[in-house]
């Protein structure tokens, strides 16, 4: 063959695979021709002004702001107003009542074993799967990790390091943010650090000892941190402690402040060492925190009413980036996006075929085409927010109007001091985002539109609040487990925190 005819074959091979190539891409956008790797991370009681790019005056989390700078930024995204409710409707795609969770302790915070979960999902589709941190949806063995999609687990039990609860949600006992005994792969490890540093360390080896082998993984991050007790290391509180004023709480945003701050540093350090490897460009990094900030409210809350624990949009907006270099342009999304179209959206990406169950199961829409251009036409959506944490045992009809709202894109429909009867207050967002002026008077069309809504969903969850009247065991499973391993045994005062009778008042019940 001539060398001219050699390049002539050449050159329409190349052009045949070019086409090729776009083709794949038209049809199943990144799915078909990549599977990355996927790293989430996702912090407990972060807000989405405790972010120095937020605004914030005080706060400096230079690491953070440059993964957003890089990344896809969903402006309007929306979490539950607690830990365990939000976890649970990402790892699953639907709201945490349809998953039977209506509090953090209680039993209330289990995700139902009917569910279909992400990792399972992800694992199914050739990921390695494992979680470092906070898991905080059932600490009985059978709504574990390692029964719910993960290969590798590394985590504290209940929802945060030495939490001891009635029933079954609790950590070891006595364990702090400091050299804490955590679960690794069924087995206590006694540890030597801070938990936040512990956690990102463990979960880097684990990068490490995954990344040759030709699989893609999963990544689930979760730092207990920077939720309370206010426990930073010292040196990082010591950053904050003369900018936070000299208040009642100064200590407590210093610390929580400071938190932040090992964070931020922690996430620099993973992908430094993400692009040392040579994983950057094949990396799905996703960075959000579980509901509307704790102390941080005190010093900025990026114009917003209220926070975690809250049906207000301080309650729940919240920090959502999405960075894959190799796919993905840095960009903001302003459509109205949520937690529930997290499972969707990585299933997609990751190919997975979901069965026609678990497409039955979930509510959220894939942000893949938003993900890929942001000026996606978006087609209005209407959310539900409930805080739940109603007594036990209680009927839950008689709280079906407490601290809820209904959201479309322009307008937030709430009720806070409701019960069985509604107390609806109209916000129009497009005027309004602190939620200042109630105008329900004024749209009275919209509040029964929205409210009409509000009444269907309610109905559609009642049947799915299966842990209403669960009773736990007598020990928690994770201080029976570390008593097992280590001996010893229950104190007469810990028989009684874990005594799945005793009764708690709402609220002496600490919101995780
Ligand atoms: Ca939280």
């Amino acid at each position: 063959m001539s060398l001219a005819r050699f390049i002539v074959l050449f050159q329409r091979a190349c052009a045949l695979l070019f086409l090729a190539g776009s083709a794949l891409f038209a049809a199943a956008p990144a799915a078909a021709t990549t599977r990355p790797n996927i790293i989430f991370i996702l912090t407990d009681d972060q807000g989405y002004g405790d972010l120095s790019a937020h605004g914030n005056p005080i706060l400096k989390t230079p690491h953070l702001d440059a993964l957003r700078a890089q990344s896809v930024r969903f402006n309007d995204f929306h979490v539950s107003p607690t830990c365990a409710p939000t976890r649970s409707a990402l790892y699953t795609g639907r709201h945490e009542f349809k998953n039977g969770i209506t509090h953090t302790i209680l039993e209330r915070e289990r995700l139902t074993l009917d569910a279909t979960t992400l990792a399972q999902v992800l694992k199914k589709a050739g990921y390695a799967t494992g979680i470092f941190g906070k898991w905080h949806l059932g600490d009985e063995p059978a709504y574990q990790p390692p029964a719910r999609g993960y290969d590798e687990t590394y985590i504290h039990g209940g929802g945060g390091l030495g939490q001891s609860y009635p029933g079954s949600c609790g950590d070891v006992p006595g364990n702090t943010y400091f050299n804490p005994t955590l679960l690794h792969n069924g087995t206590f490890k006694k540890t030597e650090g801070f938990c936040t540093d512990l956690f990102f360390a463990q979960a880097t080896r684990w990068i490490e000892s995954r990344k040759d082998s030709g699989q893609p993984f999963f990544v689930t991050l979760t730092p207990n941190a920077p939720h309370s007790p206010y426990t930073a290391r010292p040196a990082d509180a010591a950053l904050y402690r003369d900018k936070v004023g000299d208040g009642p709480d100064a200590a407590a945003v210093a610390n929580f402040y400071g938190m932040l701050h090992n964070i931020d540093e922690n996430v620099g350090l993973l992908l430094a060492q993400l692009e040392a490897w040579g994983l950057s460009r094949n990396t799905l990094v996703i960075f959000m925190n579980d509901n509307g900030t704790a102390a941080g409210a005190k010093i900025f809350n990026a114009g917003m009413r209220a926070q975690k624990g809250t049906p207000w949009l301080g309650g729940t907006r919240a920090i959502s980036f999405w960075r894959w270099p190799e796919h993905f342009a840095p960009a903001d999304v302003e459509a109205l996006t949520a937690h529930i179209d997290f499972f969707p959206t990585l299933a997609e990406i990751a190919g997975a075929k979901l069965d026609e169950r678990t497409r039955a199961q979930v509510e959220g829409r894939s942000l893949l085409p938003l993900l890929q251009n942001p000026k996606t036409p978006w087609d209005d959506r209407t959310l539900f927010t409930h805080v739940g944490r109603w007594p036990k045992f209680s009927d839950p009809g008689l709280a079906k109007f407490k601290n809820c709202s209904v959201r479309e894109p322009r307008w937030h429909l709430v009720s806070i001091e409701g019960g069985s009867a509604p107390a609806w207050q109209l916000f129009d967002l497009s005027t309004d985002r602190g939620e200042l002026r109630n105008i329900a008077a004024q749209h009275p069309e919209v509040v029964q539109r929205l409210a009409r809504r509000y009444d269907a969903w309610w109905d559609s969850v009642k049947p799915q609040l299966v842990n209403e009247n669960a009773v736990g065991p007598r020990l928690n499973p994770f201080a029976e487990l570390y008593w097992k391993q280590f001996g010893g045994g229950p104190t007469p005062a810990q028989l009684h925190t874990m005594d799945p009778h005793r009764k708690m008042e709402e609220g002496r019940a600490k919101k995780s």
